[in-house]
């Protein structure tokens, strides 16, 4: 059994979507960030935390990369194992995915609205970001060739964190260019687990 501190609508729904992929039973605390329960469990106070209780003693992991490549060992699924072939791919994509992709949208989501005002500086950042995006969108076409997913015909983690930051993307209108991209964000995004997900999230 896991529990997952996090609201839907923050980086939980990524763990969400690999409980739901691996079909395990889990329960969500609509947790905010620096609340006590959060902070009892990661000094930080970030969310996503993950509890798992199914290993004797509760064992809190944080952030949410840690918790996806965690729970694909544990339940070997959505992974390539380690020594097997495309094995370091993998790893190599899900740095990409979190390096290159997520770090210019989150830059300028911080700027916008969740750092403290007075270090906000929005227009300062935004031609960065953007070009650092574009730069990330023409790799991801490489990294994609044929597809369908990441790693070819296995969908595995780095498909979960580009998939969800599709949809930061499009929230924060960073273009993502049309074809083999717009193509494979629909495709990930309609797969079952992600849909009990986004319901989720609508109801937040
Ligand atoms: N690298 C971490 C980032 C976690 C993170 O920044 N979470 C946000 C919510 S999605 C948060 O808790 N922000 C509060 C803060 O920055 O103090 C992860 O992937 O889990």
């Amino acid at each position: 059994m896991y529990t997952l501190y996090g609201s839907p609508t923050s980086r939980a729904a990524r763990v969400m979507w690999m409980l739901e992929e691996i079909g395990a039973l889990y329960e969500v605390i609509d947790a905010k960030p620096h609340c006590d329960a959060v902070l009892a469990l990661n000094p930080s106070g970030k969310i996503p935390v993950l509890v798992d209780t199914e290993e004797g003693e509760d064992q809190a992991i944080f952030d949410s990369t840690a918790i996806l490549l965690y729970l694909a060992e544990k339940h070997g699924q959505l992974t390539i194992p380690p020594g097997a072939p495309g094995r370091a791919r993998m790893l190599s994509l899900v740095s990409f995915a979190v390096d290159d992709i997520e770090q210019p949208l989150w830059t300028m989501v911080k700027h916008g609205f969740t750092l403290p005002e007075e270090v906000r500086a929005p227009d300062a950042v935004r031609p960065a970001c953007h070009y650092e995006f574009a730069r990330a969108m023409q790799a991801l076409e490489a990294y994609l060739g044929d597809g369908p997913y990441l790693m070819g015909d296995a969908f595995t983690v780095p498909d979960i964190i580009v998939g969800h930051l599709g949809g930061w993307a499009k929230a924060t209108r960073f273009p993502v260019p049309e074809g083999r991209i717009t193509d494979y964000m629909t495709r990930v995004r309609s797969r079952p687990a992600w849909r009990v997900v986004a319901k989720a999230r609508a109801a937040a």
